[in-house]
């Protein structure tokens, strides 16, 4: 047989009819006619005239005498009868064409065809190109608890942790997605490329130890810093769901402690405010301090004093004073009474009423009570 003249055929196919088609596909069956270098497009149109032709609910080998595929073809230096063969052999060889918007495409690889042929569904016209194939990257933050960086059973997710895609410069902000009630996240439709992850830690918490463990399923990836990962490459199709972050809470701001008399009158700098109210009257810092530092003399209204200021400043640098708030209001109004330097003796029926609040209060500057003492 001659070689068939693509070139001629081609100005027609457009609207060739099915007999049409059938009676050109026929001539060529069986040949072994190589068709050097033909372009990929016209072999394409060429061939899917012939299909959109001869689709009409027939079997597509019983249409064409039970030896023809069902296909176009994109290759090179194939012959009709090897494009032919390799639909019949590779195509979807039981498919009946059942409505017109049917066609089916079949690509054959370069490197050898019917090798890697694969066949997709499309709607007309064709080429049908295959549905990009999109990566992931995800997915979870978690409690870690026991702050050894790796997620452990009975370790719960975080919800509501903003997360946020970076594109390949580390910086750019493709995405933001946030956590939901089990602490997954999930960036999906990626294409194909390098990421970088970077979460948020919510208040309360810090970042628990990167890269702890050998295994990246169970680690926490975030800088503990910064909460960035290191970068991620994807390839098409790929779903990475180790780019995980572990998150500890914060623990509460632990009570500076309470300091006695000594510790007052020695850190002046250590106090939190310019001056102090002993028994309603007002005494800037450094006379207090000068003044709880005076010799008693037998005075107790001093031993009051350096009590009450004392408790009164560890209460303003943030230590509890629940069990002391009554006793600091009742020394208050014992020193208003008994005001600083009044001679009160130790063995007066005035320090009957005060020393069990002096003492009180030294048990709270030292630390006996709802306080523990500072270093
Ligand atoms: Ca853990
Ligand atoms: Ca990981
Ligand atoms: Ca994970």
């Amino acid at each position: 047989m001659r070689p068939m003249s693509l070139i001629a055929h081609t100005q027609n196919f457009s609207t060739l009819t099915k007999n049409q088609a059938l009676t050109i596909l026929s001539q060529n069956n069986g040949t072994s006619t190589v068709i050097p270098g033909v372009d990929a497009r016209l072999l394409k149109f060429l061939l899917t005239a012939q299909i959109n032709a001869i689709w009409n609910g027939q079997d597509r080998s019983a249409a064409l005498g039970g030896q023809l595929g069902t296909g176009v073809y994109v290759g090179t230096n194939l012959t009709v009868n090897q494009i032919l063969h390799q639909a019949f052999v590779n195509g979807v060889t039981n498919k009946k064409f059942t409505s017109a918007d049917e066609t089916y495409v079949l690509y054959l690889g370069a490197s050898g065809e019917g090798q890697s042929a694969s066949a997709c569904k499309v709607q007309p016209p064709p080429p049908c190109v295959a549905p990009p194939q999109t990566a992931s990257l995800g997915d979870f933050v978690w409690e870690d608890k026991n702050g050894n960086g790796i997620q452990d059973s009975g370790e719960p997710g975080i919800a509501g942790v903003t997360v946020k895609l970076l594109g390949s410069d580390g910086t750019t902000v493709l995405k933001t997605a946030t956590t939901d009630a089990n602490g997954k996240y999930l960036f999906s439709n990626l294409a194909a490329g390098t990421y970088y992850v970077q979460f948020t830690t919510p208040s309360g918490y810090t970042f628990t130890t990167a890269n702890a463990g050998s295994d990246d399923g169970k680690d926490s990836d975030a800088n503990a810093t910064t909460g960035k990962t290191g970068a991620y490459t994807l390839t098409a199709g790929q779903t990475n769901l180790t780019v995980d972050a572990g998150l500890k809470a914060t623990p509460p701001p632990s009570a500076p402690g309470t300091g006695t008399p000594g510790y007052w009158m020695n850190h002046p700098n250590a106090w939190p405010v310019a001056q102090i109210t002993i028994g309603g009257k007002t005494y800037p810092r450094d006379q207090a301090i000068s003044l709880m530092k005076a010799p008693t003399a037998g005075d107790v209204t001093y031993t009051m004093f350096q009590a009450l200021v004392s408790a009164k400043l560890n209460g303003l640098v943030g230590n509890n004073t629940t069990c002391v708030d009554k006793t600091i209001a009742d020394a208050d109004a014992w020193m208003a009474k008994y005001p600083l330097a009044s001679g009160v003796s130790g063995s007066s029926d005035a320090w009957k009423v005060g020393e069990p609040l002096y003492k009180t209060l030294d048990d709270y500057n030292n630390g006996r009570l709802c306080a523990p003492h500072r270093n």
